[in-house]
């Protein structure tokens, strides 16, 4: 069967079993561990987790550190149902990892960020004991999605050197299920809505692994039908749609079943579906044929102990707190985040910016102040690494866009965050990934991408690929910070001004603005890294903003205060939250509170 990576369901079908849990786990830093057959089981395991980030859960700093190979194992129990095909899905696994089950090698997946899928049936045993060993790698080089290297201490032990601003969390990041599936099953679907008047076709596709009918029914909330079709390509017309809105979310549901002659259920895949459009006209960016100015934050998936595991109580938490200060949108800085977080953000009206993990393209090992700030570049798209690197992205971008596209939630694809663009190499390198991405989103979305403080009119060269320009921008804080205050805003100014004259026909946002600000700080007059400094930072920002038509959005940056690696530049993470790391309010979020309330 062809891979699937539709997020798992039950019905009388297909079913799963999660396989989240207490697994075993050992470092391998001799990377010997096939050698060895450890895929036959590990000798001196201990517990870890499933699905977590393995990074803050010790103690010791060699483990929270650890960099290299390591192993997972677990055992399952399988029934003999052996009817069904049985398949593996792993949430993600970061970065990489090679899959044995019952010691035979089931498969390998690079990318961090996105899940996968191996269909195990001819490697299991129906009605007996199974063991699932991986192995997983977590160094960082410059073909990797995102990029980095790895530093060889003295006395031998390796840590992670990212070229981003975030902790490189680990390990079994999130949920595994075993899927049953049957033999003949619907892989993918996808939708495109056209809004007629009141009423809306939606068209859509099937992909099934078989040559039975297909039969796709629309449901409203009360349950009633509202729309069917038989085929796998049809049409869904629905009279009086009811439009999913920003903040004001109304989904239908989406049943596709396959069926034999006889009218047999083969397979069925129930799934929710907002009825809205998306794109962008001239300066503005429309929902359902209306401008939306988009509020809200860049976020990282980042927790005390849990690292980047997927845990409902904290996205709720962070849902309430970004619907309490009036936001509406986010940007997934810098990867997919497990795939919950879009399906609250649907039933929330949330708009999303959905970003592949294309960070720290640039050498550096402080990329947000050494060479950012700097302006320096270093050449990056030059290198003999790049097409590998390339590759990797262009998988990163077909993972990322088959798993989201069906969210209403999903607005835009970002395709990077802060790369060097001011030298043709990379718009070389950017030009065939834009194409992919529009050739395969059914929806067309509009794309984009976070540009970097030198990427400038006058030295840009990925802007043009951009349906919406996207910018991260730090004046007042990397650039004229403190008593500097009114030059930033100089400078800010004079840089605003050269972009109208290239968004005379395309909306431009902020992707990142933001200061560092320590919870307990607090001065009059103010001090960068106190509470008064960052609303200070954040009305001068704002007075700038608002002289611009074209501005169509702000996310601020972060929101939240977020781990990174150790350095100079942060104190035990960046603090440029606007919540706490445990998610209470700044000061600054009864600013962004009131402003967005007017907004
Ligand atoms: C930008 C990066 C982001 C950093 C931020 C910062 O896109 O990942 O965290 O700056 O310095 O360069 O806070």
């Amino acid at each position: 069967m062809k891979q699937s990576l539709l997020y798992p369901c039950t019905n009388a079908c297909r079913n799963f079993i999660s396989l989240d849990g207490l697994w075993k786990m050992q470092f391998d830093p001799e990377g010997t561990g096939s050698e060895q057959n450890w895929q036959n089981g590990l000798p001196e395991p201990f517990s870890m987790p499933v699905p977590a980030s393995f990074a803050d859960i010790f103690t010791e700093k060699e483990k929270r550190d650890y960099c290299g190979d390591f192993w997972y194992e677990t055992k399952f129990y399988l029934d003999d149902d052996d009817s069904r095909n049985v398949i593996l899905r792993f949430g993600s696994i970061t970065h990489r990892a090679d899959v044995y089950v019952n010691s035979i090698k089931a498969g390998y997946h690079e990318g961090g960020f996105t899940p996968f899928v191996l269909d195990i049936t001819g490697l299991v045993h129906f009605g007996n004991k199974n063991r699932i060993s991986v192995r997983v790698n977590n160094e960082l080089n410059e073909t990797s999605i995102p990029c980095g290297s790895v530093k060889t201490h003295i006395d031998g032990h390796k840590t992670a050197a990212p070229y981003f601003d975030f902790f490189n969390y680990s390990g079994i990041q999130r949920s595994v299920h075993l899927l049953r599936v049957p033999k003949e099953s619907i892989i993918d679907y996808d939708t495109v809505t056209k809004l007629e008047g009141n009423d809306a076709v939606i068209s859509y596709h099937v992909t099934t692994d078989g040559d039975h009918e297909v039969i796709a029914e629309l449901f409203d909330c009360e349950h009633q039908k509202v729309a069917s079709s038989k085929g796998k390509d049809g049409e869904l017309s629905v009279k009086d749609a009811h439009l999913w809105k920003v903040r004001d979310a109304y989904l239908y549901s989406l049943v596709l079943q396959i069926v034999d002659e006889e009218g047999n259920t083969i397979d069925k895949y129930p799934a929710k579906l907002g009825i809205r459009t998306i794109e962008t006209k001239g300066k503005e960016i429309l929902l359902n044929g209306k401008p939306v100015y988009l509020k809200g934050y860049g976020k990282h998936e980042d927790f005390e102990v849990i690292g980047r595991q997927f845990n409902y109580a904290v996205a709720a938490r962070d849902f309430e707190c970004m619907k309490w200060t009036n936001a509406n949108c986010f940007r997934t800085s810098h990867y997919p985040y497990a795939e919950e977080w879009y399906q609250m953000a649907d039933e929330e009206g949330f708009l999303i910016i959905d970003e592949v993990p294309a960070v720290g393209m640039m050498r550096s090992l402080m990329n947000f102040a050494a060479a950012g700030a700097g302006g320096k570049d270093t050449r990056f798209f030059m290198a003999d690494t790049v097409k590998e690197l390339q590759n990797n992205h262009r998988n990163a971008i077909e993972e990322m866009i088959i798993r989201d596209k069906n969210h209403p939630s999903v607005i835009a694809f970002s395709l990077f965050n802060e790369p060097e663009t001011t030298y043709p190499e990379a718009h070389d390198y950017f030009r065939p990934l834009f194409d992919f991405a529009r050739q395969i989103d059914p929806e067309k979305r509009p794309l984009t991408g976070a540009l970097l403080v030198n990427s400038t009119p006058d030295k840009d060269t990925c802007a043009s690929l951009c349906d919406i320009i996207a910018l991260n921008r730090y004046y007042g804080w990397y650039i004229a910070g403190g008593p500097d205050l009114p030059e930033a805003e100089a400078a800010f100014r004079k840089e605003m001004d050269e972009w109208a004259k290239v968004c005379d026909n395309k909306p431009l946002i902020f992707t990142e603005f933001g200061a560092d600000t320590y919870a307990s700080e607090h001065k009059l007059p103010s001090v960068m890294w106190a509470q008064e400094y960052q609303n200070e930072y954040y009305e001068m920002n704002f007075r700038v903003m608002s002289c611009y038509d074209f501005v169509q959005g702000e996310l601020v940056w972060n929101f939240a205060d977020f781990q990174t690696t150790e350095g100079i530049m942060r104190v035990n993470g960046n603090k440029k939250g606007i919540f706490t790391r445990n998610r209470q309010p700044k000061d600054a979020a009864y600013l962004l509170k009131k402003r967005w309330s007017e907004k």
